[in-house]
C-alpha cells in the first residue's frame, strides 16, 4: 500500500473528547471515527488490526474444536421470551419492530437463538459434544458508553455455545475454551489474567473473566503477583488430552474480580507482599450455565437409556473490537502504538525519505516490490513532506519495523532499519534488510 493513496486522516492534534490514551491514538492513527455514542466506524488502519485480532480467535477456535456459523444480528424478541430474558435484560437491549409490529431486537449476545438452532437439529446425546462460535456485532445500549471501543454500543465479539450431555462433558468444554484463551491472548502478546467472575446476566455458577492489567481498565482485580511471571501458553495443545492441570494451574493462585472479591480469602491464600490490587480490562469471559437455557426453551437430547434431559450449556465471549484499544493500553510509547508483530496493520512502514529524487524512488520502489513479493505487507510512505512529520506519522500508527530509504544512504549502497518496540537503528546494505525483515517476527 502506497501511502499516496492510502486513506489515512492522522491528527496532529490529542483529540478532547478522548479520555484515555487508546482512543486517542485511534483517533489520531485515523483507525477509527465516531458515528453516534458508543458506536464507530473502522477505517482502513483500525480495520485491519480487527481483522487481524479476528483472524487469531478464529484459528484458535478452530484448532480446539469449535466450528464457525454466522447468526444474524437481528433476532425475534420471542427467542428471549421463552428464555425468561427478554423483561430482565432491561434497557440495554435494543428493541425494534418490524413493519409487521412484530418485537424483535438487536442481539446483546446468542444464547437464545444457538439455542433453537440447535433443539431443532440435536435429538440424541450420540451427537454431542458440539461447540459453535461465530464472530458478530453485538448492541448493548450502555448507560455509559466510553472509552472509544473499549466500552461501545456497538462492538465486535467472538462468542461460541457448547453444548454436552453431562456435566463432565461441560467441564471439558469449558476446559478446552480456558486453554484456548490463554493461547489466543498470548499470540496477541497480551498477559490475560484468568479471574473468578460474576455471570451476571448470561447466568451460571461458574465463570471465569480474562483480564489485562492496565491502569485506564474498567474492573478492580485482586490476585496473586506471581500471576505475572507466568509464562504464556505458546506450544501446540492437544485438545483431545485432560486439560484439567493446565485449568488447575492456572486457577491456583487467588485472582478475583471486584465483584467476586473475598477479602478474607485473599488475606489467607496470598503472603502480604504478593497482594496485587490493580485495574484490568475485560478481554473475555467464559461460563458455565447447565440447563439455564435449554430448560426453558426445551432444548432437550436422548441419553442411552432413551430419557430425554436438557443439554448442558457453556458460552464463551472474547471481545474483539475491544482488543484493539486494549493491545493498544498495553503496548504504547509517547509518541504512538506499538504493535506486537501477530496484530500489527503492516509490518514495515518504508520511508521515502525524497520522494521525487530518482534514485532514492528507485530504491524505494524496488524494496516496497520486493517486500510486497515476499508476501511482507507494507506502507510505502511515497508522499513529499518534512522528515520529522513522517517519522511522527511511522511513530503514531506504531508498525514494528521502519526502513528509511535517503539520499545518503542511496550513495552509499546502505539503508536504515529501525525498530520501533525500542527504536533500535541499524544501518544495511537493502539485501541485507530484506533478508532480516524476511525472518520470522523478531526479525
Ligand atoms: N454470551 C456471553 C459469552 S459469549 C457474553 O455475552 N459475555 S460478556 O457479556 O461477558 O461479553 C463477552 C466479551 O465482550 C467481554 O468479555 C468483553 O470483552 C466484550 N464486551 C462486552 N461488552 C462490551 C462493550 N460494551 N464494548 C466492547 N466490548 C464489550
Amino acid at each position: 500500500m502506497k501511502l499516496s493513496q492510502y486513506f489515512l486522516p492522522v491528527l496532529r492534534e490529542t483529540p478532547a473528547e478522548a479520555q484515555i490514551v487508546s482512543h486517542r491514538l485511534m483517533l489520531r492513527a485515523g483507525m477509527v471515527r465516531q458515528s453516534s455514542a458508543g458506536i464507530y466506524s473502522w477505517l482502513p488502519l483500525g480495520f485491519r488490526v480487527l481483522k487481524k485480532i479476528e483472524q487469531i480467535v478464529r484459528e484458535e477456535q478452530n484448532a480446539s474444536g469449535a466450528q464457525e456459523l454466522l447468526m444474524p444480528t437481528i433476532q425475534p424478541a420471542d427467542l428471549w421470551i421463552e428464555s425468561g430474558r427478554y423483561e430482565d435484560y432491561g434497557k440495554e437491549m435494543l428493541r425494534i419492530q418490524d413493519r409487521h409490529q412484530r418485537a424483535m431486537l438487536y442481539g446483546p449476545t446468542n444464547e437464545e437463538q444457538i439455542t433453537d438452532i440447535f433443539r431443532n437439529t440435536i435429538k440424541s446425546y450420540r451427537d454431542l459434544p458440539r461447540n459453535l462460535y461465530h464472530i458478530q456485532w453485538k448492541f448493548r445500549d450502555e448507560v455509559r458508553p466510553r472509552f472509544g471501543v473499549m466500552r461501545g454500543r456497538e462492538f465486535l465479539m467472538k462468542d461460541n455455545y457448547s453444548f454436552d450431555f453431562d456435566y463432565a462433558g461441560a467441564r471439558r468444554s469449558y476446559n478446552k475454551m480456558f486453554v484456548a484463551y490463554l493461547r489466543t491472548f498470548a499470540r496477541m502478546g497480551l498477559k490475560a489474567i484468568p479471574m473468578e467472575a460474576e455471570s451476571g446476566p448470561i447466568g451460571g455458577d461458574m465463570s471465569h473473566e480474562f483480564l489485562i492489567l492496565a491502569e485506564t481498565g474498567e474492573s478492580k482485580v485482586y490476585c496473586h503477583r506471581d500471576f505475572i511471571d507466568f509464562n504464556p501458553i505458546e506450544h501446540e495443545i492437544d485438545y483431545d488430552a485432560d486439560l484439567e492441570p493446565i485449568v488447575a494451574r492456572w486457577t491456583s493462585l487467588y485472582a478475583a474480580t471486584d465483584d467476586r472479591h473475598d477479602q478474607a480469602r485473599f488475606e489467607a491464600q496470598v503472603p502480604e507482599d504478593k497482594r496485587l490490587i490493580a485495574r484490568g480490562i475485560e478481554v473475555g469471559h467464559i461460563f458455565y450455565f447447565g440447563g439455564k437455557y435449554a430448560k426453558p426453551m426445551g432444548a432437550l437430547v436422548a441419553g442411552p437409556d432413551g430419557e430425554m434431559t436438557p443439554v448442558e450449556m457453556g458460552s464463551y465471549g472474547i471481545g474483539v473490537s475491544r482488543l484493539v484499544g486494549a493491545i493498544i493500553e498495553a503496548c504504547h510509547d509517547d509518541n504512538g502504538i506499538v504493535w506486537p508483530e501477530p496484530v500489527a496493520p503492516f509490518k514495515v512502514g518504508l520511508v521515502n525519505l525524497k520522494p521525487g529524487d530518482a534514485e532514492c524512488d528507485e530504491l524505494a520502489d524496488g524494496l516496497y516490490r520486493q517486500l510486497g513479493a515476499a508476501g511482507i505487507e507494507v506502507l510505502l510512505d511515497d508522499v513529499d513532506d518534512r522528515a520529522g512529520a513522517k517519522f511522527a506519522t511511522m511513530d503514531l500508527i506504531g508498525l514494528p519495523w521502519q526502513l528509511i530509504v535517503g539520499p545518503r544512504g542511496v550513495k552509499e549502497g546502505t539503508v536504515e532499519i529501525k525498530r520501533r518496540a525500542d527504536g533500535e537503528r541499524e544501518t544495511l546494505s537493502p539485501e541485507s534488510a530484506l533478508a532480516k525483515l524476511s525472518r520470522g517476527p523478531t526479525g
